[in-house]
């Protein structure tokens, strides 16, 4: 029988998970956040219950309407009975998780709703690296059982674009403003949408800039691959959202028929099998005695100009293979 008041184990927490607990759903978010040592075995029992769930990856500048958007989705799928994640990777405010508090004050409804689900993660510079913690939130929350996860994510840096390619289908948000889409473009946007959404269409100036990333994305390779389209929304009143929303389930229903959504899948499981296998990697070098002692060994040997740093490398994970080998 599950237990609620069992949360501290990965037993606990993925049977919590499997039972529909918020809280061991939001403990487990934590633990990954936190790099808990349980978060391996909590996976080897949940892994099998992921990969149902709709990934959705919103990306843009800061100040597009990237959150007001998600929010008028997430209400829009609540409305048709889907159940709703929402991950904010937000690394202008790591500590307040600014953009889904104001979604809170925003969208009371929201917050108070039980089929939606709200984590905002911060930038962290360990050794996952953020875009693994974010994959490892996001399936939490698809074997926790909601239908959609959208991901928010600001459209700087290279993390959160690895973030943005973790989804199934990703639409870049811009506004109405000259430059927004050379921007877009300089920030590598324009490769990672499928499709495009410019905001803040009460603004003057939305029809030029549908144009201006129409002309942007004709120079995109786009051989046999099917059209991007281009909406405009008003994210504050809704306006356009639906559409985009029908835009969004028709880009996964192609993909889906033509092999490219298992493929994209795919592709993303690979990038994050040799992520964690770094991360083994890395911990089974300083893992013990020996293994610290041969990291100041040929720390010695480097700053001494004995050996190379490279070949310092090379001869760590050599010796680590070898105790890996020793023990199996
Ligand atoms: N005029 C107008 N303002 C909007 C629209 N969508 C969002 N905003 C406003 O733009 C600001 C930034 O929105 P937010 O969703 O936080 O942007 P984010 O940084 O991309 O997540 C907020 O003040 C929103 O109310 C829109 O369609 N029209
Ligand atoms: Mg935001």
């Amino acid at each position: 029988m599950y237990n609620p008041t069992v949360l501290t184990s990965p037993e606990g927490l993925s049977d919590g998970i499997l039972n529909r607990d918020r809280r061991a759903l939001s403990r487990a978010m934590s633990w990954v956040e936190d790099e808990h040592p349980g978060v391996d075995r909590l996976f080897r029992r949940l892994h099998g219950r992921t990969g149902r769930a709709l990934r959705v990856g919103i990306t843009g500048p800061p100040g597009a309407g990237k959150s007001t958007l998600v929010a008028r989705l997430a209400q829009l799928l609540r409305a048709r009975h889907a159940e709703v994640g929402i991950v904010a990777v937000d690394p202008t405010s790591p500590f307040t998780g600014g953009a889904l508090l104001g979604d809170r004050i925003r969208m009371p409804e929201l917050a108070a709703d039980d089929g939606v689900f709200m984590r905002s993660m911060a930038t962290r510079g360990s050794l996952g690296g953020l875009a693994a913690a974010t994959h490892e939130v996001v399936d939490l929350l698809d074997a926790f059982g909601v239908d959609w996860v959208l991901l928010e994510t600001v459209g700087v840096g290279q993390s959160e674009l690895d973030v943005a390619r973790m989804a199934d289908v990703t639409f870049v948000v811009l506004v109405p403003e000259s430059g927004d889409a050379v921007q877009a473009m300089k920030a590598g946007l324009m490769e990672i949408g499928d499709l495009f959404v410019v905001n803040k269409a009460d603004r003057d100036g939305a029809d030029r800039s549908v144009m201006e990333i129409r002309s942007m994305l004709a120079l995109r390779d786009r051989k046999g691959r099917r059209p991007l389209e281009v909406k405009t929304t008003v994210a504050v009143d809704g306006t356009g959202v639906p559409e985009l929303l029908d835009a969004v389930s028709a880009f996964l229903e192609t993909a889906r028929a033509d092999g490219s959504f298992a493929a994209r899948r795919r592709k993303v499981e690979r990038w994050r099998l040799l992520q964690l296998a770094q991360r083994v990697l890395v911990r089974r070098l300083t893992i013990g005695e020996a293994g610290e002692s041969a990291l100041e060994r040929l720390t010695d040997d480097v700053l001494a100009r004995t050996t190379s740093p490279h070949d310092a490398a090379a001869e760590l994970v050599e010796a680590a293979l070898k105790g890996m080998a020793g023990r199996t």
